[in-house]
């Protein structure tokens, strides 16, 4: 450690690091912040010059070397080694994509332990409450290539590096706590019937096509995970708002040598909510990196976000009293027959100071673990472990490892070597153990915490290519989670599923599918196949046993109620009223939500009593109401003034922005004549407006802003549903 810190002091010293960070440097620096500045670079002004990669200065990047006459241009020679580099250099910078997971975006955060478990585990991350251990996550997509939208129907990834003093732990889950299939043999059919088809490599970040819903069909097991990919878990409305799960059953191991089955959760202080899938297909054209610039800016503006870390555990021994495999990963472990204990928080405060050197060269294995944290015999997960290593290699290179961003924290000492791109220069005469120096022996690292120890498990058995007995059901707990939805959350399951369906274009495909449903439910069965031209079926062999079990709705997951961070945008035209605008803002300010000013054009405009001709007492709004929709914004406001609202009215925009928002279950607010405004654009037929006038407070979905003046009122639509309302 000190090595690290003495070189951050050189850093410092040297003003390598940008200005932003310096800001923040408290708050925000960790060790793993600081083994990365060695290798961050910065430009400062007056201070560098542009070299070559090689580092000799170079005078001109903006003309290729000719050989030019007085009168004429002459050809580019290739003699020019300054542009051919360049050249060189541009047609590398793209490496692979990852094969899944390719879209995403990550923080740097840190880990806090708040209650040691070591009746259960000697990991020192798991027991020592004094540390911050430095975390990197990255939030993804699953089908969808590096460029596609963020707000696509579809998993979402929620991968974590804990760079402990015992090395790198890496926790790759999703936002969902189950998968699409049992065993890792069948992952690379999965995806490529996820993935766009072969054939026209349509469609892209969408699972609405055949060969999805074609493998589904013939993958029963898959049944479970594809009811939660189409409920709002599959719409986010920001990786803020996500819960993440470990999916697989890890182990965790004490010091008696007692191991205990494991599963990991990310409970999002947030709370977790929903797009609405109107909104989130309008996002994916009007704002594909939603998601990305949602994270950013909460970091920037300094909304950490926070997520409560849990875990579950079956005592080895126990893991048989269960109806379902607990190494089955397409089941969950239901929370009344094996509660989550939170045992630890983890904050993600810092954004990267490059996406590619940071985000995109990150790269984690099932396989990194602990000692104190190891494996089951989860079939998904074995693959998983041996899966992660081999992609690194192929899209990194064998020394992925030594890459700033995947580096350990702690030091690292092997007969590793060689390979392209191999960074580290071993001082030394020997590269291999035992060497008669006894240099770099196994065992416990300088009497730190032990050496990695795997457990000494009883193994018998007939080497067969098959699973468990009970990994044959497949239906009762897709019926479960469905059950435990409330009404408005099936609805959305159903319109989903009518959506992706319908894009199914082979009859084999929706007609099949629709009786498959009937697994899950013979009435959703019925609804979905008249939907979407399939043939309701009449009865099922697997009828739904109606039972529910607690926190599978993202209903139970309000969160913290808070406006902070959310994104407010307030309409103002012409003549609109100054006071009511100043107050209403720094109120909203004050409750530390992020508001836009947007207007029918980005100029200044006037208030009321303001005379246009002086060219001044204006105020430039951030967008004008083409430049950026409702959809962008958590709510909306509306400002009062005789001429504004006029001019709002009648501009189709503007009416379209309320309806749009009111549509999508946004809290709308108003003030005076904007309150008629809103009313006329929104009260459509089926639609019902509750208008509080005595309220002093205003009430959002997700929140409660105290402290308004008496005159702000309360416009609400009955039928918000606060878990989907953004
Ligand atoms: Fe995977 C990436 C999550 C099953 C093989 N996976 C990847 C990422 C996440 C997951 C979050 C992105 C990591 C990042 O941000 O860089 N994967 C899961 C979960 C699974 C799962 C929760 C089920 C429990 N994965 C799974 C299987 C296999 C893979 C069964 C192969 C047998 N996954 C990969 C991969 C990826 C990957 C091909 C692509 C890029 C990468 O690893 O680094 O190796």
């Amino acid at each position: 450690m000190s090595g690290v810190f003495q070189r951050l002091q050189e850093s410092l010293n040297e003003a390598k690091i940008s200005a932003t960070h310096k800001v923040n440097e408290i708050a925000t620096t960790n060790e793993k912040i600081l083994d990365l500045y060695p290798n961050t670079v910065s430009f400062d002004k007056g201070k560098h010059t542009m070299t070559t990669d090689h580092g000799t200065k170079i005078n001109d990047v903006d003309h290729w070397l000719k050989a030019t006459g007085p009168d004429s241009q002459g050809p580019s020679l290739l003699e020019d080694q300054i542009a051919r580099e360049r050249i060189h250099r541009f047609d590398h910078e793209r490496i692979p994509e990852r094969v899944v997971h390719a879209r995403g975006t990550g923080a740097h955060g840190y880990f806090k332990l708040n209650e040691p478990i070591p009746e259960l585990t000697t990991a020192g991350v798991l027991n020592d409450t004094s540390r911050a251990t430095p975390v990197f996550v990255r939030f993804s997509t699953v089908a969808g290539s590096r460029g596609s939208a963020d707000t696509v129907r579809d998993v979402r990834g929620f991968a974590t590096k804990f760079y402990t003093d015992e090395g790198i732990w890496d926790i790759v889950g999703n936002n969902i706590p189950v998968f699409f299939i049992q065993d890792a043999i069948k992952f690379p059919d999965f995806v490529h019937a996820a993935k766009p088809e072969p054939h026209n490599e349509v469609p892209q970040a969408q699972t609405a096509h055949n060969n999805f819903w074609d493998f589904q069909y013939l993958h029963p097991e898959s049944t479970h995970m594809f009811t939660w990919a189409m409920s709002d878990r599959g719409i986010p409305r920001s990786f803020r708002m996500m819960q993440g799960f470990g999916v697989n059953t890890f182990t965790l191991l004490n010091a008696e040598g007692r191991r205990t089955f494991v599963k990991f959760h990310w409970i999002p202080e947030l709370g977790v909510h929903s797009l609405v899938w109107d909104e989130a297909l309008k996002l994916a054209g009007q704002d594909p990196d939603f998601h990305r610039k949602d994270l950013y800016e909460a970091i920037e503006n300094g909304f950490y976000p926070k997520w409560k870390f849990g875990i579950q555990t079956i005592a080895e021994g126990e893991e048989d009293n269960f109806d379902f495999d607990i190494l089955d990963a397409t089941k969950v472990w239901p929370e009344d027959l094996v509660p989550v204990r939170e045992i630890g928080e983890m904050v993600l405060n810092r954004n990267v100071d490059e996406f590619f050197a940071e985000t995109e060269q990150v790269a984690f294995c099932t396989s990194h673990v602990v000692p104190g944290v190891g494996f089951s015999n989860d079939p998904l997960l074995q693959g998983r472990n041996f899966s992660y290593q081999d992609t690194q290699i192929s899209r990194l290179g064998v020394n992925w490892e030594q890459l700033p961003i995947n580096r350990p924290v702690c030091p690292v000492m092997n007969f590793n070597r060689d390979g392209a791109m191999n960074h580290r220069i071993h001082k030394g005469k020997v590269n291999y153990w035992p060497n008669r120096f006894e240099a770099a022996p196994p065992g416990n690292y300088n009497g730190d915490a032990g050496a990695y120890v795997e457990h000494a498990t009883k193994m018998a058995g007939i080497k067969a290519r098959v699973n468990g007995p009970k990994f044959k059901e497949h239906y009762s707990q897709a019926q479960l989670f469905y059950n435990s939805l409330s009404e408005h959350e099936k609805s959305h399951v159903e319109q989903a599923l009518g959506f992706e369906l319908s894009h199914c274009d082979e009859p084999i495909v929706y007609k099949r599918m629709s009786e498959r449903l009937a697994d899950i439910d013979i009435s959703l069965a019925q609804r979905v196949a008249k939907m979407v031209g399939g043939d309701p079926p009449a009865t099922t062999k697997h009828p739904n046993h109606g039972l529910k079990a607690p926190r599978l709705s993202q209903t139970e997951f309000p969160g913290k109620p808070t406006i902070k961070s959310r994104r407010i945008a307030m309409l103002i035209a012409d003549g609109f009223d100054m006071a009511t605008f100043t107050a209403v803002r720094a109120a909203l300010k004050a409750q530390q939500a992020s508001t836009f000013v947007i207007a029918p054009r980005r100029g200044m405009i006037f208030p009321a009593g303001v005379d246009p001709a002086t060219g001044t007492g204006g105020l430039m709004p951030d967008h004008h109401l083409e430049g950026q929709r409702s959809t962008m914004f958590d709510a909306i406001y509306i400002n009062p003034g005789t001429q504004s609202t006029l001019t709002l009215r009648e501009n189709g925009r503007a009416v379209h922005w309320v309806r749009e928002a009111f549509g999508h279950l946004k809290a709308i607010g108003a003030l005076g004549d904007a309150i008629d405004f809103v009313q006329q654009a929104c009260v459509l037929p089926g639609v019902a407006l509750a208008l509080d006038q005595n309220s002093k407070d205003v009430v959002t979905s997700y929140g409660v802003v105290t402290g308004w003046n008496a005159d702000v009122k309360l416009l609400e639509s009955t039928k918000i549903e606060p878990s989907t309302t953004a």
